[in-house]
């Protein structure tokens, strides 16, 4: 039998020898990116682990165009490209943005927002890890309530909820957004199909394991990410301008802590101190999904 990965990639559009730690989402997520969006692609990339893992000058992990720029203008950049593209009358070339969730969430917001209101003919991913990896576990406004980061004050947890990132998208009422996860493989290499075939501004949010950020085992990360989805800590969904369409139900309720129990960041929550933390993960977790339900419904 085929191993899946080789068997969903047929055209492998990067090299081999990627630079990430062991079970990171960037290098799988890219190997999949990059087969569907094929070598007439440019990619713009502000600084994220993404920017070490495509490779320091003369190495690179892509075979296609890369322009690295800085954290807070990706989509800026990544407009002046597409404007360029469309200049030479290159207007199938894809223009995608590879960002992190610090670079996403946090300082690169504004210039999404600004691409996303004009409706900038551009895909944006967002590698959501929830913390600012590359440079050692800082907090961003994407880490996870209780998750543990170097940039916590007092007991070095942290003690506010993530930024509802697809919420803020919704509000710019766009063509395309969705979540996908690397533990539905199927379901992300629909969704990049379906945002590369359409036009204006298209974003996708994926689920990003780290084993060194999330403490976790490198051999689990798919596990885990599958376990996300099925606590519905991270739902499956789609949105075009504002219909929303869940696109994964899982059968049975599983509680969140069978996802965060094989995650060191949370270990401390399982102390009996501090177990009504997860109970609140537990509230906020079933409070945004009645919500997507009604989203949907509407
Ligand atoms: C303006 C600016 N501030 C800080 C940095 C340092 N820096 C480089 S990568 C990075 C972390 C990026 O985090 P994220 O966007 O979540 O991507 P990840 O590393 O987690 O993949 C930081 C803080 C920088 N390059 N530019
Ligand atoms: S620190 Fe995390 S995101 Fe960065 S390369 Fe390692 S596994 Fe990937
Ligand atoms: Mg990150």
């Amino acid at each position: 039998m085929k191993p899946a990965l080789e068997f969903l990639i047929k055209d492998e559009k990067v090299y081999s020898g990627a630079l990430s730690c062991r079970g990171c989402g960037w290098s799988l997520l890219v190997r999949h990116l990059a087969s569907i969006l094929g070598e007439n692609t440019v990619y713009v990339a502000p600084a994220s682990c993404f920017s070490i893992i495509s490779g320091p000058y003369p190495l690179r992990e892509l075979q296609a165009n890369l322009v690295h720029t800085v954290f807070a203008a990706a989509p800026a950049t990544a407009t002046g490209v597409r404007a360029a593209l469309d200049r030479q009358g290159k207007k199938d070339t894809t223009v995608v943005i590879l960002a992190g969730d610090g670079g996403t969430f946090d300082i690169g917001l504004q210039a999404l927002s600004g691409a996303a209101a004009r409706n900038e003919n551009l895909l944006y991913i967002v590698n959501n890890n929830g913390a600012y990896m590359n440079t050692g576990i800082q907090t961003s406004t994407a880490t996870p309530y209780g998750a543990v980061t170097t940039t916590n004050p007092g007991k070095g947890f942290k003690r506010a909820w993530p930024k509802d990132l697809m919420g803020i998208v919704a509000a710019h009422n766009m063509p395309y957004a969705a979540t996908a996860s690397l533990a539905f493989l199927e379901d992300l290499r629909r969704k990049v199909e379906k945002a590369k075939n359409t036009q204006g501004f298209r974003l996708l949010m994926i689920d990003g394991p780290c084993p060194p950020g999330h403490k976790t085992d490198p051999a689990e990360s798919i596990h885990i990410g599958r376990m996300a989805v099925e606590t519905r800590l991270f739902p499956l969904f789609e949105m075009e301008r504002q219909h929303y369409t869940i696109n994964y139900r899982p059968e049975k309720y599983i509680p969140v802590e069978e996802c965060m129990k094989y995650q060191g960041r949370f270990k401390h929550l399982f102390a009996p101190e501090n177990k009504y933390m997860i109970d609140e993960v537990q509230a906020h977790t079933d409070q945004y999904w009645v919500r997507l339900e009604a989203l949907e419904e509407m």
